[in-house]
């Protein structure tokens, strides 16, 4: 059959597509991963044959999606929905993965502080040890490398010999200065030639620390604060060294005023 070539062409096209449409990080707290639960595009009938798999860069591996129920796979479960990753036929290794541009939070992840939770539903086959893992690369604004963290799915013991999915998280601070972060969601084999390492629910969410209205530092959060934050963004003296720029947006101005008065009132953080 030349199935094969023609889906290989359309991956290769959507890898290519992926590059130009660098998915942008637009805020905390909420799930950076588009398509996290296989839901988005088709499943293979069997996990046989390789699917296009929106919003996800794949390689020509075995790394396709299975529906729930079909045979010899895992049935759903609360939260699960219709469909799920699974690492594919003749597939040692097969591998998806998500590249996000932090540019857009840059301010906050340079201050070091800005944590992560990574969490995702993993399993696989029976007695089976085939597996799936995640790794999170972080890379400075050239590319390079600052570090990597990791979420490890659970091997046959760890499932009671069942086929099924477990949920594992993981939590740990962004390094500074990280302007991307891909997810590799990574499918090893142990046993037979199908890959039944499965995943689903793939989250990555971003955190800041809470805010603190005590802009000038004196122990108690009032009127004070946003006098002294109103005369350092008209331009006046800021022996605290605050950071005028209260609701990260990369200005100073009334939005900041009115943040402050917001939390000290006993609202959210901005
Ligand atoms: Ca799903
Ligand atoms: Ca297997
Ligand atoms: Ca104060
Ligand atoms: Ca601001």
């Amino acid at each position: 059959m030349k199935t094969s070539s023609v889906v290989r062409a359309a991956v290769l096209a959507a890898g290519v597509a992926s590059i130009g449409g660098l998915a942008q990080a637009q805020d905390y707290n909420i799930n950076l991963i588009a398509n996290p639960g296989a839901e988005e595009g088709p499943a293979s009938p069997n996990g046989n044959t390789i699917v296009m798999i929106p919003n996800w860069d794949t390689l020509d591996d075995g790394f396709t999606v299975v529906a729930y129920g079909t045979a010899g796979f895992p049935a759903a479960f609360s939260g699960s929905g219709q469909k799920f990753f699974v690492g594919g036929n003749n597939a040692q290794f097969s591998t998806a993965s998500q590249t996000i541009d932090l540019t857009p939070l840059a301010q906050g992840l340079d201050t070091g502080a800005v944590t992560f939770q990574l969490a995702a539903d993993l399993g696989g086959a029976g007695n089976q040890d085939d597996n799936a893992s995640i790794t999170l690369l972080w890379a400075d604004g050239a590319g390079n490398s600052i570090g990597t963290s990791g979420l490890q799915g659970p091997l046959a013991g760890e499932r009671g010999n069942q086929t099924k999915l477990l949920h594992r998280m993981t939590m740990g601070t962004v390094p500074a200065g990280a302007r991307s972060v891909t997810l590799v969601l990574f499918m090893a084999r142990n046993v037979g030639p199908f890959n039944d390492a499965s995943a689903d629910n793939v989250s990555l969410v971003l955190s800041r620390p809470p805010c603190n209205p005590d802009i000038n530092d004196d122990g108690v959060a009032d009127q004070g604060d946003v006098d002294y934050l109103i005369n350092v963004i008209a331009g006046g003296g800021n022996p605290n060294n605050a950071d005028p720029d209260f609701n990260n947006d990369g200005v100073g101005d009334q939005g900041d005023v009115d943040a402050l008065i917001n939390v000290i009132a006993g609202g959210a953080c901005p």
